[in-house]
């Protein structure tokens, strides 16, 4: 057992608000774990933070018009704010735009720099003339190499997941003009990973007891082998790379965002009146870190800054890295563009949290994918929370007062029945502190759930209500056993349900203070008076969830208009109407620019039976040589029209795409084939 557990959760980007996904992936996880080896008395710290660069604050930032940095503060407090009202236990949320955070990946760059690590390479880059800037990771967009995704990001593929670099992408745009980039040379620092490989190779060999989905995109990087990869970016957001000659230049959000858990530890130590106190959780041997990630971020953590701390050398490299797949939503994937999420704020102005830790906890990706949907979050709150652990729970309070002035009453000469269902106590905590031990939160959970199912049994079959008069000391050993259940449910169901627990703590006179340690078969003592209160779970309608279903179908289908970039359809017409159009194959024959004119183009179309001249207004589109010999499609009994001096004779058809680039209809029939 380590002395002390530092533990991370991955730093979301200031970028928008917390959703379902990022719970499933890293938070609850995380907090379930933190909470359960606090109440085992472990000496234990949960870091977390905001990611406040890269390129999804600029990109964001661009979208609204407005600061970065305006992003970065509004969204910063709020996911703060929500992740408490979650009841996420941590110990320090800090943020990558501190002072703080700014030297202290500074000072980690400048030490690799010092050490002569990086090197300094001219590269080939994307540049967007018209924005007048470099186009690094998600600045551009393109077809995926790998898997023919037609809106992939430069620095990956969300489709196939892929990890990609923007010359890779097939038909690169930029993502802020949408311009096609070109080429221009820019300098940068990489960090040779190779260098690192077989160190990398051994050390994740001795990683005995990581979950397979994380050793197993571990061993494909490598398998795949290492190369360089640049640290630095062409960007003005961000921490400056500190050097004369980088001017301009900030270091690579993935550089700094992990340094992240080391500065936002080192505020969390000044808070405290003991600046130097963070040295204990990072460089002290017997601190075992343990880094919260959901599976995009694998890479990062296992890979890229073991290597810079390897490197480093003052810190603690990563104990267990636990990370998580995702987690699907109506079995559908989650998607914050598409309207397709739940965001958390919204969740708890309806519902209790107690509620979805439960949910989300039981059904956690953790070794695959995972669906969330409301029909199963009612499902598992009614019949779960509220007939087995609620109705439990309910069953032994207000028996205990109706029956026995609400003490708990006496145990005397145990049957085998209340000693099995006593021994059940130690053997599920066991259960329960192996499984989150071992990451493994879905099965503690379940084995938290075995108890009170295990306690509804016993009290079932003791019928109590039976023994009351026939047989009262069986009846007072029932209660007994039953208090005993409900005390010890009320400090292992705590990681899970912190809310719901410490009133139920209240109810039965339990301490606060409570840990895992006080959990035992006499946990309460008999006379200790209890109150019933009110029962724990109140049962979802069905009106309740459709509510939430019907929600997000709206704003997904809101959304997908929104992304419609095309002209409503026009009103309907009649076929005679549509028939006085005549329609003809034709052929360009001659093209030429008119003269002071920056649109319009004069061409000659061949339409089998005469030639025309027709203006047309592609200027910005097309050369006129390069249109010479095109199969067109002609309006042939457009009314002339007089343009710039010039009669034009009818129309060529032309489709506008929702970037605005027009594109030739074209047709294979012979000039003046009628089209229909
Ligand atoms: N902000 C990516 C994410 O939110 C990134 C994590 C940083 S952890 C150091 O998925
Ligand atoms: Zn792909």
């Amino acid at each position: 057992m380590p002395k002390r557990i530092l533990v991370t959760s991955a730093l979301p980007y200031a970028n928008g608000p917390i959703h379902l996904g990022h719970l499933a992936g890293a938070y609850l996880p995380a907090d379930l774990y933190t909470r359960f080896q606090r109440l085992d008395g472990r000496e234990i710290l949960h870091i977390c933070g905001s990611d406040e660069h890269g390129v999804p604050i600029t990109i964001a930032a661009e979208k609204e018009g407005v600061s970065p940095q305006e992003i970065v503060n509004r969204y910063h407090e709020g996911n703060k704010a929500v992740f408490e009202s979650f009841g996420i236990s941590f110990d320090y949320y800090g943020r990558t735009s501190s002072e703080t955070h700014k030297k202290t990946s500074q000072d980690f760059f400048l030490n690799l720099y010092e050490q002569g690590v990086f090197k300094q390479k001219t590269q080939e880059q994307y540049y967007d003339e018209e924005a007048d800037m470099f186009l690094p990771d998600r600045y551009v967009k393109g077809t995926c190499p790998h898997c023919g995704h037609p809106e992939a990001y430069g620095d990956q593929c969300e489709k196939c997941g892929t990890s990609l670099s923007p010359t890779d992408l097939t038909d690169p745009v930029s993502a802020i003009t949408g311009n096609k980039p070109v080429i221009k040379e820019t300098e940068h620092w990489f960090i040779p990973l190779g260098d690192y490989q077989e160190k990398l190779e051994e050390w994740i060999d001795s990683r005995k007891d990581w979950k397979a989905n994380v050793v197993g995109q571990c061993k494909s990087w490598l398998d795949g082998g290492l190369g360089d990869r640049a640290v630095t970016r062409d960007l003005t957001w961000g921490v400056p790379v500190p050097l004369p000659e980088a001017e301009g230049k900030v270091l690579y959000v993935w550089f700094d965002a992990p340094i992240g858990y080391i500065s936002a530890t080192k505020e969390w130590a000044q808070n405290l009146g003991k600046p130097d106190e963070w040295k204990t959780w990072w460089q002290d041997n017997e601190t075992s870190l343990v880094h919260f990630i959901g599976k995009d971020n694998i890479v990062f953590h296992c890979i890229m800054f073991p290597a810079m701390l390897m490197q480093h050398g003052d810190f603690v490299l990563p104990e267990n890295v636990p990370a998580n797949e995702f987690l699907n939503l109506e079995g559908r994937k989650l998607s914050t563009s598409k309207g397709w999420a739940v965001w958390l704020q919204e969740y708890l102005e309806k519902f209790d949290a107690d509620l979805l830790r439960y949910v989300i906890g039981s059904t956690l990706p953790e070794t695959k994918d995972s669906d969330f949907s409301w029909k199963d979050f009612q499902t598992r709150v009614n019949s779960e929370l509220a007939d087995i652990l609620g109705n439990f729970v309910f069953r032994t309070l207000s028996f205990t007062e109706r029956f026995f002035d609400g003490e708990v009453p006496e145990m005397k000469n145990p049957d085998s029945r209340d000693q099995a269902a006593l021994a059940e106590i130690e053997r599920q905590k066991k259960k329960i502190s192996t499984s989150y031990n071992s990451f493994r939160f879905r099965e503690a959970i379940a084995e938290t759930m075995y108890l009170a199912r295990a306690g509804n049994r016993y009290f079932t079959e003791t019928e109590p209500w039976k023994t009351r008069k026939e047989n009262p000391q069986a009846c007072a050993n029932t209660l007994y056993v039953c208090s005993q259940i409900t005390a010890a449910l009320s400090v292992l169901f705590e990681p899970v349900l912190p809310g719901k627990m410490s009133k139920l703590r209240e109810q039965l006179g339990i301490p606060g203070t409570a840990g895992w340690g006080d959990v035992s078969a006499s946990m309460i003592a008999a006379g200790q008076l209890i109150t019933p209160g009110d029962i724990l779970f109140e049962k979802i309608e069905d009106e309740a969830v459709e509510h939430e279903i019907e929600i997000l179908k709206e704003r997904s289908s809101a959304a997908d208009s929104a992304d419609n970039p095309y002209e409503d359809l026009k009103k309907e017409t009649d076929f005679g109407t549509f028939s006085r159009i005549d329609l003809r194959a034709g052929r360009i024959l001659e093209a030429e620019p008119v003269k002071k004119s920056k649109k319009l183009i004069q061409i000659t179309v061949d339409l089998g039976f005469e030639k025309r001249t027709i203006l047309s207004g592609i200027a910005e589109y097309f050369k006129a040589e390069e249109i010479v010999g095109k199969s067109v499609v002609v309006v042939a009994n457009l009314a002339p029209k007089k343009m710039m001096g010039i009669e034009s004779n009818g129309m060529i058809l032309m489709g506008e795409d929702r970037e605005g680039t027009l594109h030739f209809v074209e047709t294979e029939a012979e000039p003046g084939s009628p089209v229909m």
